[in-house]
């Protein structure tokens, strides 16, 4: 059979430029011989980034998308699910958030001119990639120097300086490191700052970007013994999120891990994996936006730390595994003005997560391959009591004390399954089927927000929410089909998908109770939501495909549509992502490149009523780019995003919620940005 793959087509051109210089292009994951199926996970790697989010690079994967509430702050969405139903790792690990709007997703963690890759398991996502996995798992990995081969240390490195006009943009980052055939010491760095960004109308304020990174990484390997220890520093400034109520002022912290990994005699590997986290948040709504009324001016200062453990063993067709994890989050509100003023939002919050699993993968019969996985979960959760400013009106005491004295400690049990089949049906085309059933227990704010605010892990609706302690956990019924067609100049790789959502978490209105709606009215909202358990069901289709029309000339591009709705009303789901198709032409040459993108988008009308949701129009964006090859060891790319200055507005992109910006009103759709023209250098050594 030809041995062909389904390569994204900038792989497969910087394959084609940099085949000499094999050593600057990682290739990972991406060849595996004698299957017709695509590669799991689906690997992109990093492209020479024009903007700092990493949520652009996770748009490139089929399927997926991001809701972008501020610069960097973009959370994962996958086949119309999002935020925790998305289980997001960086470098092969979880984590937590410290802000309760998701502020810092964990895609805000990693500068694009860090980045290694994205990757996504398409469709199901295997029980092994993590705990709550309903929405899928989408992985990046920051860029690695491996071990060298022979006992002398050498140093090698990769730099990247990049410059966008939109903003001013400037981003860099170094990565580089001692390694020898059993040690790597290695030190990484990211770099970001930009100014507000233009739409075609005017200035989207605040669109400010600051973010530093520090890594320090030391590994160890002999004869399949493998040791390693990660120690990631973050340090974003101040970073405009105008589609949420506060701006980020800082967040600061840092994540630890260490893995131990070993090949036994007798072949079989076990892997470990031990983490800790500890961040720190501050966020107001007075220092980057325009509020003239000293009294509502608030800051708060959300906290997270967290640890975790996970361990699994391979034998043959087998493996098993455990999984833990705890964290804990505080938020507190202030008022500048007022230091007497407090509202304990969240107080000693612990989510805690057990977990164990098995999964087997092998042939079933003489055609079909099955992978099937099962996984228990316990969920524990626990709230400690609140308290808050005694000056605040009655309504708010009578809440606080019915929380404190409602049964905060919750338990869920939780059980996915998953089996996968697929098989070969001629050389070049393959077939997948996938049932799964999968789980994901409330958030701590679905749970335990108990003043009407807007925390509501970025959904950005505008709406005040508040919680029900007793909320039960979301099981959906999925199901997968899916096609590779390769071909020595084409590759086809088409899924459809259904999801059938039982006690799916919603906001849903017509809250009657006097007290909540007193409070949410003071707070800017008369018609609050609460976080309910209802039936939904998403599907559609995605692609990607490639085609080579000749050795210099080749098409790719990708195709996603879902289409989200509720079971119990005629309502649709809220921030569901339009019909969106890339399509790329290249030209190849061995030392540049040259490619025109079109990103066409679909007309949203199939909006939420409970959400309050606008439709959106359609629109074309066009992007230009090039790479030039200038020697063995310097990679210049530049490129126009927007080329036509097009005014667009993004479905995921939210509404303006920043005052005193004359060019955009509050409560209107935030602008899509204008034209940018970058330049961005690679260099290896
Ligand atoms: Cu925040």
């Amino acid at each position: 059979m030809p041995n062909y793959k389904l390569l994204p087509i900038p792989l497969l051109l910087l394959g084609m430029t940099t085949l000499s210089y094999a050593e600057q292009v990682s290739l990972p994951t991406l060849s595996v011989e004698g299957v017709a199926g695509e590669v799991a996970p689906y690997t992109l790697p990093s492209l020479p980034a024009s903007t700092a989010d990493l949520g652009d690079m996770v748009k490139r994967l089929p399927g997926a998308t991001v809701n972008r509430n501020g610069i960097i702050s973009s959370i994962a969405q996958y086949r119309g699910l999002f935020g925790h139903r998305v289980n997001v790792k960086l470098d092969g690990t979880g984590m937590h958030e410290a802000g309760p709007n998701s502020m810092d997703a964990p895609l805000s963690y990693l500068a694009s001119s860090r980045t290694g890759n994205v990757s996504v398991y398409r469709g199901i996502a295997p029980v092994r990639t993590g705990i709550e996995t309903i929405g899928g798992t989408i992985e990046a990995e920051s860029k690695r120097i491996d071990f060298a081969t022979g006992d002398e240390f050498k140093l090698h490195g990769n730099l990247v300086a990049g410059y966008a006009s939109l903003g001013h943009t400037r981003q860099s980052s170094f990565t580089t490191a001692l390694t020898n055939q059993h040690h790597r010491i290695q030190v990484s760095g990211s770099s970001d700052r930009g100014d507000d960004l233009d739409f075609k109308g005017g200035t989207i304020r605040p669109t400010k970007q600051d973010r530093d990174s520090l890594g320090l990484h030391y590994g160890y390997q002999n004869q399949g013994h493998e040791h390693e220890i990660n120690i990631e520093h973050i340090d974003m400034g101040v970073n405009g999120t105008a589609a949420l109520p506060m701006d980020i002022i800082f967040f600061r912290g840092e994540r630890y891990n260490m893995k131990h990994s070993d090949i036994l005699a007798n072949g079989n590997q076990y892997d470990i994996t031990l983490r800790y986290q500890d961040i720190d948040h501050r966020m107001d709504n007075y220092s980057h936006r325009t509020n003239s009324n000293p009294m509502m001016h608030r800051f708060v200062t959300p906290d997270v730390q967290a640890g975790g453990v996970s361990f699994s063993y391979n034998m043959a067709n087998w493996t098993v595994g455990f999984d833990a994890d705890q964290a804990e989050h505080n938020a507190t509100v202030f008022n500048p003005n007022n230091a007497a003023f407090f509202v304990e939002s969240f107080n000693d919050v612990e989510r805690d997560r057990y977990s164990i699993f098995t999964e087997w993968q092998g042939e079933i019969s003489e055609h079909w391959e099955m992978e099937a996985g099962l996984r228990y979960s316990r969920i524990e959760m626990d709230a400690g009591n609140v308290d808050s400013f005694a000056g605040l009106p009655m309504a708010v005491g009578v809440l606080r004390d019915r929380f404190n004295s409602s049964d905060l400690d919750q338990e869920d049990d939780l059980i996915d399954v998953v089996a996968t089949f697929t098989r070969d049906l001629t050389d070049s085309v393959g077939v997948e089927v996938g049932f799964a059933r999968k789980t994901r227990a409330p958030s701590y704010h679905e749970r335990y927000l108990w003043i009407p605010l807007e925390i509501t892990s970025g959904l950005a609706d505008g709406n005040n929410y508040v919680g029900d302690v007793d909320l039960d956990h979301e099981v959906a019924y999925q199901f997968e089909l899916g096609l590779d067609w390769h071909s020595t100049n084409l590759a086809f790789s088409p899924r459809v998908f259904y999801h059938h959502i039982n006690d799916y978490i919603q906001g849903v209105s017509g809250i009657t109770d006097m007290a909540t709606i007193g409070v949410s009215t003071v707070n800017g909202d008369s018609t609050p939501l609460q976080y309910s358990n209802v039936d939904a069901k998403l599907y559609g289709l995605d692609a990607n495909w490639l085609y080579a029309i000749n050795s210099e000339w080749q098409l790719d591009g990708t195709v996603s549509y879902v289409r989200g709705k509720r079971r119990d009303t005629s309502d649709d789901l809220y921030r569901i992502s339009p019909l969106t198709a890339r399509t790329m032409l290249s030209y190849v040459q061995p030392k540049w490149r040259l490619a025109i993108e079109a990103e066409t988008i679909a007309k949203q009308n199939k909006v939420s009523s409970e959400n309050g949701e606008d439709k959106t129009g359609g629109y074309a964006l066009y992007h230009l780019s090039g790479q030039y090859q200038a020697t063995e060891a310097i990679t210049l790319s530049a490129g126009v995003n927007n080329l036509f200055n097009r005014g667009y507005t993004d479905h995921l992109g939210g509404y303006n919620r920043a005052a005193g910006n004359p060019d955009i009103a509050v409560g209107d759709r935030l602008p899509g940005v204008g034209r940018s023209a970058y330049i961005n250098a690679s260099i290896n050594f």
